[in-house]
């Protein structure tokens, strides 16, 4: 057996097609990938608006430095800008907030000074980074981060603007009910309530000043599947169900159900489908069903929706070396990072947008932000509804009745069948155990007279501390390429990879 071993991969994203790669180089020569959709990358997924190439998936590399696998094999393939390879980027430590140029915009038409916003911004950074570090002190296992910032938030504003008159603090109040809004983007979740506290630090930055892919990250795909066989990947192939034995030992134990009803026997199955998708089909997906401590965790994690709205101008509303626009509700001083009535006041939820450059690249186009059930709810909407929206609202808060988008494209993560939302986060109770049960083959080590290793789990949901991000599941794929190689390998374990 060993490199004739017969292994599937369920899903042609970052982390099935990593998985495939270092299993072909390795020496395994029946490796094969079952894609449901007609592509390869999943939610790495360039598009065309007008002239220019957008993303409608994963931006940006985070942290583009030696660490992050998906910068190297970037730079490797010659995808990157020189200004992304400079060991200046590479060595800026932004700790997961870019310092991009902001402009600040309020809901009665006026431009903010950016001075005048630093006191919260401070503030809400401040908080955010206290919140990562609880895990390693035993944060409360229930409470959440929105819980904390808030509470925090009221507290210390009492202590530190005290002198302030009333109306600077309700603004600073509005303003980081805005801040919340983008970190519901930045975490893919519809409420920072529902993201956990005590897990919140799991999540790891690396260094580096977040860059994108000049082409298209789709490049990086491209790159990649160059290097596998031809045909490795058969497209169209849903998987409806994995049959795995937790009992008898067999010598093809595992068989993988495809819509059609055809059945493909293997030795080993890599699933890599978006927790979304886990959440939404375990119950059928798996044949016996998932162990009930797997199941829990798949429950426990959070999926949740970002999405984007593109939108072209004639000419900028923002300043020349914008690069990112805040909206601030000037009602919102409570501190609300979801819309009581969703199908009325929905785009509340988009916070702003952030600018495409370089100018003379993409011309004048910003990437409007809207996550949570606000964003799902979006996508139902008929286009030229959302381009009003997103027209009026733009209206509103630049005092200007004339501005009129030129086109507008917008994405729909929540409805694309084979993905269920947009990315992972880390919801209230979670603890570095559920990424553990998540990750954890098939059968479990309980079932000792089963053979090992018959379904094998990647995918960005997966890994212990980038989850939610590209180099997350291009780790996580070769991760389970790893368990396999070293199964047979009589020389032991190939390098670790940061688990
Ligand atoms: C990143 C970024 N980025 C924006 C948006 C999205 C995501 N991410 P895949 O889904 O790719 O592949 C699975 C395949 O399986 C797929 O092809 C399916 O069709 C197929 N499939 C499903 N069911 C099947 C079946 N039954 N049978 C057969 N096939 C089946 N990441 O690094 N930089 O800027 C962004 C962003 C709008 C939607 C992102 C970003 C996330 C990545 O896109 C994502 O993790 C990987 O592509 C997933 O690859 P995969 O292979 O696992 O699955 C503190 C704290 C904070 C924590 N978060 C902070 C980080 C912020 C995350 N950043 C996100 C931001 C943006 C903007």
């Amino acid at each position: 057996q060993g490199l004739d071993s017969h292994i599937v991969i369920i899903g042609s994203g970052i982390a099935g097609i990593a998985a495939a790669q270092k299993l072909v180089k390795y020496g395994f020569h029946n490796v094969r990938i079952l894609e449901a959709t007609a592509r390869s990358g999943g939610r790495v997924k360039t598009g065309k608006f007008g002239n220019n190439i957008i993303e409608i998936g994963a931006n940006w590399i985070h942290g583009p430095s030696e660490e992050n696998p998906v910068y190297c094999l970037a730079r490797h393939y010659g995808l990157l800008e020189p200004e992304a390879l400079s060991p200046e980027n590479q060595a800026m430590d932004i700790g997961g907030h870019p310092p991009w140029v902001p402009n600040w915009f309020s809901s009665s038409g006026k431009k903010l000074k950016t001075e005048d916003m630093n006191p919260a911004v401070d503030l809400f950074v401040e908080l955010l980074n206290e919140a990562s570090e609880l895990e390693s002190r035993g944060g409360e296992p229930q409470a959440s981060v929105g819980d904390f910032i808030r509470t925090e938030t009221r507290r210390r504003a009492e202590e530190q603007w005290q002198g302030e008159g009333a109306w600077t603090r309700a603004q600073r109040m509005c303003l980081i009910s805005n801040l919340l809004k983008v970190e519901c983007a930045v975490n893919g979740t519809h409420t920072m309530d529902q993201v956990g506290l005590g897990a919140f630090g799991l999540y790891k930055t690396l260094p580096g000043l977040d860059c994108t892919f000049p082409g298209g990250y789709e490049g990086l795909v491209r790159s990649l599947m160059s290097e596998l066989p031809g045909g490795l990947v058969t497209y169209r192939r849903p998987v409806s169900c994995v049959h795995w034995s937790n009992t008898k030992v067999a010598v093809q134990p595992v068989s993988v159900e495809v819509e059609d009803g055809e059945r493909i026997t293997a030795d080993h199955v890599i699933v890599t489908v978006p927790l979304g998708y886990l959440k939404m089909h375990h119950s059928t997906l798996f044949s016996p069903p998932l162990p009930l401590h797997k199941l829990h965790s798949v429950q426990r994690m959070g999926f949740g929706t970002n999405n984007k709205i593109f939108v072209e101008f004639d000419s900028p509303w923002w300043d020349v070396d914008c690069e990112i626009i805040y909206l601030v509700w000037e009602d919102e001083e409570d501190l609300v990072d979801q819309v009581a009535d969703v199908k009325r006041s929905w785009i509340r939820k988009l916070f702003g947008f952030t600018v495409l450059k370089p100018t003379e690249r993409y011309g004048h186009v910003l990437c409007g932000w809207i996550p949570g059930h606000e964003s799902e709810y979006m996508e139902t909407l008929p286009e030229h509804e959302v381009m009003h929206a997103v027209t009026q609202l733009i209206r509103r808060f630049t005092g200007d009745p004339t501005i009129t988008p030129r086109r507008m494209l917008r994405s729909q993560w929540f409805h694309d069948p084979w993905t269920c939302g947009s990315y992972t986060y880390l919801g209230r109770g979670c603890s570095a155990q559920d990424l553990d049960n998540l990750m954890e083959p098939l059968p479990t080590k309980g079932s000792s007279q089963s053979q090992p290793l018959q379904v094998l789990f990647a995918g960005e949901a997966t890994h212990a501390c980038y989850y939610s991000t590209v180099h997350g599941a291009l780790l996580s794929g070769w991760r389970e390429a790893d368990r396999l190689i070293s199964h047979y390998s009589s020389t032991g374990p190939p390098e670790p990879l940061c688990r």
